[in-house]
């Protein structure tokens, strides 16, 4: 029979996009149950073209379920994904809650798809969509380069704080439209007053160095965690890597520019080649023709694209990159679909 699969927080901003993505891809799960908090319960959501009834988050929601796909905080993962696992299903999580276990496989499945078939807690875990944003260009090139070091900046959107973000963002754009606001000091700030969401500073006209929570040292968690999961993806443990997280005013899908140093000596013309080659990778790279990838081309995409690549002019080993990827898409619903596919094919499904 074809394997049941269970969409853990099936409303949310990444549920929804999951729904979908499982409606496009091929058609090889048996039953889809959807599954959310209690005050979710009973929405009819449409999966597959059929309405289907959401049920409220449960010990007995497992029953007869083969792969369990979470997409809810952190310690709502912590507590229910072994649940799922005791009651037999294949859990892909993701929350940040497992990804550093060293019996939690985090996986992406064109750089490290062997990594799930080893799975001794029953659970996989999905990377943070700023890691997942980028990583796929960087694996192919690190399996042809080596690499020896990563610098990077993001450029987050506001959907990857949830469905609060974007609800924030579009409610300051509309308090700032048609102003003169962004000219003096603070002006913004006034405007937006306490409406700032989840956001440590007003969103609209600005920038803000600043995505997670405060961690040792001035650290965000955020970029540790780019930091950790690009580590644990590429097999790589000492790798050094500086990460700066800064959000931006867009409501989904995340850039980052990349400073990447490897072992050996790189060319643009055979770094253009790699990347051209690489699964899940479009190479849009021709600044005199205006053309790089932007957000608001590649949102709704599901590859992470390449450009503005060239070679760093102080180092002939490194190479400078803008990648951009929807961070509800491969930053999440993609790759968590994909991982549940890579179990799918191993439980004959
Ligand atoms: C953001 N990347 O853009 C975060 C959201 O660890 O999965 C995802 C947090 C996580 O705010």
């Amino acid at each position: 029979r074809k394997p049941h699969l269970a969409v853990v927080g099936a409303t949310g901003a990444v549920g929804s996009v999951l729904l979908g993505i499982l409606s496009e891809r091929a058609d090889i799960w048996g039953e889809i149950r959807l599954i959310a908090s209690p005050r979710s319960a009973g929405r009819k959501l449409t999966v597959r073209g059929a309405q289907t009834e959401v049920i409220a988050l449960d010990e007995d929601v497992f029953d007869g379920i083969d792969v369990a796909m979470f997409d809810v905080p952190d310690e709502v993962s912590a507590r229910w994904a072994p649940i799922a696992v005791s009651k037999g299903a294949v859990v892909v999580d993701n929350s940040a809650a497992f990804r550093m276990d060293p019996d939690v496989p985090l996986v992406v499945p064109e750089v490290n798809a062997h990594a799930a078939r080893v799975r001794p807690r029953g659970i996989i875990a999905n990377p943070n969509c700023t890691t997942l944003s980028m990583i796929v260009a960087l694996g192919a090139l690190h399996a042809e380069y080596g690499l020896s070091e990563l610098i990077v900046s993001s450029y987050q959107a506001v959907s990857g704080a949830g469905q609060a973000g974007i609800d924030t963002l579009r409610a300051q754009l509309a308090a700032v439209s048609g102003t003169e606001l962004g000219t003096t000091p603070g002006d913004v700030r006034r405007v937006v007053g306490d409406t700032l969401g989840p956001f440590p500073a007003p969103i609209a006209l600005n920038v803000v160095p600043w995505a997670g929570s405060l961690q040792e040292g001035g650290w965000s968690s955020e970029e540790l965690k780019v930091r950790n999961e690009s580590r644990k993806i590429l097999g790589l443990p000492g790798l050094p890597v500086t990460a700066t997280c800064v959000r931006v005013p867009v409501l989904t899908t995340h850039s980052l520019t990349v400073h990447a140093r490897f072992e050996n000596e790189v060319t643009v013309a055979g770094a253009h080649e790699i990347l051209a080659a690489a699964p899940g990778v479009v190479v849009s790279d021709d600044p005199a023709g205006g053309e790089f990838p932007t957000p608001s081309d590649v949102v709704g995409t599901d590859p992470t694209w390449v450009g503005r690549v060239r070679r760093s002019l102080d180092d002939p080993r490194a190479l400078e990159l803008f990648v951009s990827g929807d961070n509800l898409r491969k930053g999440a619903a993609l790759n968590t679909a994909q991982i549940g596919e890579l179990v799918a094919g191993e439980l004959g499904g």
